[in-house]
């Protein structure tokens, strides 16, 4: 499955960051988050596969597109049986973000990608849209840090896992009334904490990286996301932990249902019978071939953004995956009428 997908995939993740760029500083967030979505499905449906979207842009009543459950894909069309053999065909699981950070996007603020993941059926955790709260940290902290530790004490297992002082750390942590706790127990345990107004899975990805300067993220962000930056981590060995939170009274801000009783049975009622249960990225992410791709939409720690120029637009992406063990940066110039002079520098 990962070798034509592979590249394939790119192009669904340019398509959708180009039509969200041209909205960028737009303060139009609904609107850059609609021609992303379109642009992404409509070259998802050109490839060659029968995908079903497991985390996508909503219930199939609020989300025209990208809803859970569609299916995408040449092989899953009306006329399939023409040119594809269902049988001969993986069925591919995938879970979309196709302007993750719509905020930034609309004022203009660095960070926001274009980002999806892939696996075969049943790979990935179809999660509930609540909140996550989410621990990432760098390959060389992954099993040592956890979730269920005070931050403090992650933070003395994370300088001794890099070998560097808790004063050299940064931690990525989410604006939010929700975290005033926690960026003052990370701030006096010595660390610096990097607030970002939005889009903790370009954070949480940066965590694996060396050189981007973020060793960790902490707080709790939305879950559908937490598992696309847990297949990104799983795939590129980083630590990923994740634990839904269902109580409104903990989110604070945002909408997670009318209560706590509530939005545990409805949790039972997709079979998680333990709401407190903590995941690491090969539960939230499982399958036996993970696949991300993200493309900048503003620029970010780990990728360019689209720049756009006479004639074409240049974008920068990435593709993580856990069968070639590779972090693929593409630089890509999509020409849009006929090359004039392509600019290298
Ligand atoms: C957003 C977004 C994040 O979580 O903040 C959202 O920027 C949920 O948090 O990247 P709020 O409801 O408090 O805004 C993410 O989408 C992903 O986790």
């Amino acid at each position: 499955m990962e070798n034509t997908l592979g590249l394939e995939i790119i192009e669904v993740v340019e398509q959708a960051a180009i039509a969200s760029a041209r909205w960028m500083g737009k303060g139009e967030k609904n609107i850059a988050d609609q021609v992303a979505v379109e642009a992404m499905r409509e070259r998802m449906n050109k490839i060659y596969m029968r995908g079903r979207i497991v985390i996508g842009e909503g219930e199939r009543d609020d989300a025209p597109m990208l809803y859970i459950g569609e299916e995408v894909g040449v092989c899953t069309q009306p006329n399939a049986k023409d040119f594809c053999n269902p049988d001969e065909l993986v069925e591919i699981d995938i879970a979309v973000d196709p302007c993750e950070g719509t905020n930034l996007v609309a004022y203009g603020q660095p960070g926001s990608m274009a980002v999806l993941a892939i696996s075969e059926k049943g790979g990935l955790f179809a999660a509930p849209d609540f909140y996550m709260k989410k621990l990432a940290a760098p390959p060389a902290a992954k099993g040592k840090v956890d979730i269920n530790k005070s931050a403090t004490e992650n933070l003395k297992i994370l300088a001794e896992c890099l070998d560097r002082a808790i004063e050299e750390l940064v931690v990525v942590v989410m604006k939010r009334d929700r975290h005033t706790d926690l960026i003052k127990e990370i701030r006096d345990a010595g660390a610096r904490v990097s607030l970002i107004s939005d889009g903790d899975v370009g954070a949480a990805i940066s965590c694996g990286f060396a050189g981007t300067n973020i060793h960790a993220l902490m707080g709790i962000g939305a879950a559908p996301e937490g598992v696309i930056s847990a297949a990104a981590m799983r795939a590129m060995g980083g630590h990923f932990q994740g634990q839904l939170i269902y109580d409104p009274a903990v989110v604070k801000t945002g909408l997670i249902g009318e209560s706590k009783e509530a939005n545990i049975d409805r949790l039972k009622s997709m079979n998680i019978t333990d709401p407190d249960k903590v995941y690491d990225a090969h539960e939230l992410a499982s399958g036996e071939t993970i696949l991300f791709a993200g493309c900048g939409i503003t620029s970010g720690n780990l990728m360019e953004g689209v720049r756009f120029f006479g004639g074409g637009a240049r974008t920068q992406s990435l593709v993580i995956s856990n069968q070639s063990n590779t972090a693929r940066f593409v630089d890509t110039i999509h020409l849009s009428g006929k090359p004039k002079v392509i600019q290298l520098h």
